[in-house]
């Protein structure tokens, strides 16, 4: 038996910040081409290349069964087109790992897909806690003014199968229409 030392860190709530992180990633609109339905407005945005999330990882925890590795996630307020910013999103390579999502700062939508095409839309708010079942596709969305902030946790085996979003997204776009969110079919979708 390994018998690792347990460990606290502080997160920052009002901003998602951790403590002391150990890996931060950062996400530009040029690390998610092609992924926003409206090419027009991505190609004017290029030239500014707007930072669109970062990630903070708590610790690199051993890629092992029953080890769980978490982070918070901080997406920028903003829009490609009518489109709101929003993270890559991915399936678990381990497609039977859950996770866990806890809203910190912020509005956001979590939106869920199973790989057959059923589509789930949480409202993250803080202090809202989302389980994202085994099997189902997720990525997270803010659809508000300021950066929207939640802490996820998962099995540090789950990893990531990024290929069928990166290809045709989710079944529904999340845009803003008369001032407010709305859903609507995505016409590039095809199922995994
Ligand atoms: C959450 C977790 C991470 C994930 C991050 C960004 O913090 O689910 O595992 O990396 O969101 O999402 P993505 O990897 O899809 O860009
Ligand atoms: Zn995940």
């Amino acid at each position: 038996m390994n018998f690792m030392p347990p460990f606290t860190k502080m997160i920052d709530l009002a901003t998602g910040v951790i403590q002391d992180a150990v890996l931060v990633q950062e996400r530009y609109l040029c690390d998610m081409r092609g992924m926003y339905a409206d090419s027009a407005a991505e190609a004017a945005l290029a030239a500014a290349n707007p930072l669109i999330y970062r990630v903070y990882e708590a610790t690199a925890n051993p890629d092992e069964h029953g080890q769980l590795r978490y982070s918070t996630t901080v997406i920028e307020p903003g829009k490609v087109g009518d489109e709101y910013f929003m993270t890559k999103g991915h399936y678990h390579a381990r497609g039977e790992c859950a996770e866990l999502y806890f809203g910190l700062a912020g509005e956001g939508v979590l939106i869920l897909q199973t790989p057959a095409g059923e589509v789930s839309i949480q409202r993250m708010t803080p202090g809202a806690a989302s389980y994202v079942p085994p099997y189902w596709g997720h990525r997270t969305i803010n659809i508000g003014r300021v950066p929207f902030a939640f802490f996820a946790c998962y099995p540090a085996e789950a990893g990531y199968d990024y290929g069928a979003i990166a290809e045709s997204g989710f079944a529904s776009l999340i845009i803003e229409r008369d001032g407010a969110m709305q859903a609507i079919p995505n016409p590039r979708f095809t199922r995994k």
